[in-house]
């Protein structure tokens, strides 16, 4: 072959690398754009019927879009699940757009009903959320606990095997470390030897009102390594660190590291010329720095100086990509609120919207025709076919929506009943779950069980000694090894099937909030029971709320409960919890009396947390308020208080009316006047009145509620059904009812507040003695307080009598006579 016609060298084109890199740089910018368009969009252009202002927070997103652009197009793949800093839900829905996971439609209807949510949410969003976010601080601990989730999946075995594991991300905005639930999440996640965790900090240095002080940055990184996490500090972009190279460079370094946060973000927002001046002042005299301000223009300058490493592509996929192995990770990412945005570093951003001038004038800087503002990619330099053939091939995206179904574990009829002439709910709970535990089968196989370090005293011992504790190393238990005798044997392994965290309520529902999304998330049904004190439901109130918020499927069982716990004192007396149980979505709550009841209501909640299965079948089925086709969580309120069990079958019927939440204990007479009615702890208060009241008044009926909560939900729905065109709708509490007086009187009593009840007059107008407990606060033993607080058998009986008087002035009045007593 010739020399001349050897073949020519070519021009070497980009290689694989910086090919994907620049589609990136293309990728960027639009989400950029689409996420500040999309508010825009539904904050100028969308009819505003109400006056009200939509919002959204454009600087929030401009922090994280290179970050997010990295992950979701280069990092991620389709086992990972990530929590989006909520404030960042138009990068998210942008990037799912990009991704053909999310309509241009819901895009446009971006916070209105039925559109992409202003938080990202696995409930009401379509586009393949993995977890909600709102609630700062959340989102965060989330991916802690369902990383354990994960690991108790997969060390069981159970696993699908075509599931890799995945890593569990949160994309946190900084101020979200100021939430007192991160700290509690880390704590835990460091005694269960957390794997698999990726926390991406938005460092901005702002939050929503502030530039957040200097001093804490230092800390925040130094307590992540001690707690055992590995730390990537993202801080300088790639021009940046070119620059420190040259000289000059080290004085410009340390200048950046010296300079106050606050400072920082106002030359961001003034530009190239304050900071030239900014820099002159200051180290202008330092030799090279003239140099390299001189080399650069102010729009350069102002480029080189917000070329933080949370913004520069490379830097931000070398630091992802570098990182091997399983370490808790977390990556300081220094971003800037709003780059790209006229109100960049402004420390007044975080609501800021684009006026339509500023609008204009980044469109035009974006290329983007009139009419082609949604369009995937116009302004772009890359052809079109370039960047789609990207898209097709993002691995985050591969497979599609990566929602999973699991099979159902069957919930036999009925669960072992504990026999005792005397028992309480409480210890009929521990029972019951104790004798599961002995007889195994599926559903005590796939039941996991957790406390926040109230293990014992909510008596889930005996569950516990059958089933271990979940560890993911076995680890002896030393107490039984040595001989010392203890009623507790704590063994851990993988095995184990109780998960014991420290004293932090958010913690438990945060867990439970992971492992009762198991079944969507790892293709594994579980069944998690969670026992806390009734009081500190509050505590953790706000992880309960998001547990449910994202159709976890759980039973949280709270006990002691009330004044009833008595000796043990007002700090952990409730009063207010029935309202919760009945007032949070997503979740039937149940206080029964009895230990039957709970028998039943348990054999029923098993099976209730298991049904649905679509992720938006609790939308769907907001028409049903009772949710019994699409499921839910579940609440038990139980007690230490022992009491006189009734000796009984229950029948089917009598399970049905429990589950629907009241039957009659005593039956009343066809049209009697008076009902004592009647939930939890104090029924033999009620029973003793109900008792002595039949002297005076045979006819009276004595109704026992297991469920306010699902009375409650079943009358409303009842009532919307007749609204909506089915008159033949009848709820549990209208039957119930049906068979008083019109003018009967209701004396109600609860070991709570008296609300909980109270509203059971409005379903028949009859009128209402509500007793119950509005204050709180003394220690005491049960006669006393139940007298103290007035719902003893006396103040039972006093409310009759009181019912029974005004009933009959009432009478007196309809028919013309005194109106007077006696
Ligand atoms: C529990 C809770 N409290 C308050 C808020 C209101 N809020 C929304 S964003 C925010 C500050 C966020 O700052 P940061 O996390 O740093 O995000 P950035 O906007 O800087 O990206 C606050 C206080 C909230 N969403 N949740
Ligand atoms: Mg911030």
């Amino acid at each position: 072959m010739s020399k001349s016609s050897a073949p020519q060298p070519q021009a070497a084109g980009p290689s694989r690398a910086e090919q994907r890199l620049l589609c990136l740089r293309e990728l960027e910018k639009k989400v950029l754009w689409l996420s500040t368009w999309t508010i825009h969009n539904a904050n100028h252009l969308r009819a505003n019927r109400d006056g009200l202002k939509v919002g959204g927070h454009q600087a929030s997103c401009a922090s994280l879009v290179t970050l997010m652009t990295a992950l979701y197009f280069d990092v991620l793949r389709p086992e990972d699940r990530v929590a989006v800093k909520p404030h960042a839900s138009p990068v998210f829905h942008a990037i799912q757009y990009l991704l053909g996971q999310q309509s241009r439609a819901n895009l446009e209807r971006f916070r209105s009903l039925g559109g992409a949510q202003s938080y990202p949410s696995r409930t009401k969003d379509v586009d393949d959320v993995d977890f909600s976010t709102g609630s700062v601080g959340l989102g965060v601990a989330m991916t802690t606990f369902a990383s354990l989730a994960q690991d108790y999946v997969r060390l069981k075995g159970w696993a699908p095997e075509d599931l890799p594991e995945g890593r569990m991300v949160a994309l946190v905005g900084d101020a979200e470390l100021d939430e007192g639930n991160v700290y509690e999440a880390l704590l835990e996640g460091w005694k269960h030897d957390l794997r698999n965790v990726w926390w991406v900090i938005d460092y901005n240095r702002q939050s929503l009102d502030a530039v957040i002080t200097d001093r804490l940055f230092g800390r925040i990184d130094r307590m992540f390594s001690n707690l055992g996490w590995r730390v990537v500090t993202v801080k300088y972009g790639k021009r940046l660190q070119a620059v420190f190279e040259q000289p000059g460079g080290a004085s410009l370094r340390r200048w950046i590291d010296d300079c106050p946060n606050s400072l920082y973000s106002a030359l961001v927002f003034q530009g190239g010329a304050a900071w030239r001046r900014q820099l002159e002042a200051d180290i202008g005299d330092e030799p090279g720095v003239r140099a390299i301000l001189a080399a650069h223009d102010d729009d350069a300058l102002a480029g080189l100086m917000t070329n933080l490493g949370g913004h520069d592509l490379e830097t931000v996929l070398e630091a992802f990509h570098a990182v091997q192995g399983e370490a808790p990770t977390c990556f300081i990412a220094y971003t800037i609120k709003g780059l790209g945005l006229p109100f960049a570093g402004h420390k007044d951003n975080h609501a800021g919207i684009m006026n339509p001038e500023q609008m204009a004038e980044f469109k035009r800087r974006n290329r983007i025709p009139d009419g082609a503002e949604w369009d995937r990619f116009a302004g772009l330099d890359l052809p079109e076919e370039t960047l789609q053939a990207f898209l097709d091939g993002v691995s985050f995206a591969t497979e599609g929506p990566r929602c999973y179904e699991a099979a159902r574990v069957p919930a036999p009829a009925d669960l072992p009943l504990p026999r005792a002439a005397t028992m309480s709910t409480q210890e009929g709970f521990g029972r019951i779950l104790a004798e599961l535990a002995r007889d195994g089968g599926a559903l005590a196989e796939r039941i996991v069980t957790a406390s926040p370090d109230v293990t014992v005293s909510t008596n889930l011992g005996g569950w516990v000694n059958r089933r271990g504790i979940f560890d993911r190393h076995p680890r002896r238990d030393v107490f039984t090894e040595q001989k010392v005798v203890s009623a507790q044997r704590w063994a851990m392994s993988p095995e184990g099937q109780h998960i014991e965290l420290g004293i932090a309520e958010n913690n438990l529902f945060t867990l439970l909030g992971a492992l009762g999304l198991s079944h969507s998330l790892f293709g594994v049904r579980l069944l998690p029971v969670g026992t806390l004190y009734d009081p500190f439901i509050q505590r953790g109130l706000d992880a309960l709320n998001y547990a449910c918020y994202q159709d976890a499927r759980f039973m949280v069982v709270a006990t002691p409960s009330g004044i009833t716990l008595a000796p043990e004192g007002g700090a952990h007396q409730s009063v207010g919890t029935p309202l919760i149980g009945m007032a949070q979505d997503g979740l039937a709550s149940f206080e029964p009396a009895f230990v039957d009841e709970l028998a039943a209501i348990m054999a029923w909640a098993f099976d209730y947390m298991q049904r649905g299965g679509d992720p938006n079948a609790a939308a769907r089925s907001e028409a049903n308020w009772l949710r019994d086709t699409a499921g839910g969580s579940v609440s038990l309120r139980l007690s230490t208080r022992p009491l006189a069990q009734p000796q009984r079958a229950l029948s089917g019927a009598l399970k049905e009316d429990i589950i629907a939440g009241g039957y009659w204990l005593k039956a009343p007479a066809p049209g009697a006047g008076l009902a004592i009615v009647y939930s939890g702890a104090v029924a033999p208060e009620a029973i003793a009145a109900h008792r002595e009241i039949l002297e005076d008044a045979p006819e009276a009926g004595l109704l026992a509620v297991t469920s306010a909560d699902r009375l409650n939900a079943g009358w409303h729905a009842a009532e919307q059904a007749r609204r909506s065109g089915k008159p033949q709708a009848r709820a549990a509490a209208e039957r119930l009812l049906a068979p008083l007086a019109p003018d009967a009187a209701l004396v109600t009593v609860i070991d709570g507040h008296p609300a909980a009840l109270s509203w059971l007059g409005a379903v028949d107008g009859h009128p209402v003695q509500a007793l119950g407990v509005e204050h709180f606060g003394q220690s005491g033993d049960l006669p006393d307080l139940y007298r103290h607080y007035r719902i003893d058998a006396e103040a039972i009986l006093e409310a009759c009598a009181a019912a029974c008087l005004a009933r009959g002035r009432r009478r007196g009045a309809a028919a013309g006579g005194p109106t007077g007593v006696g």
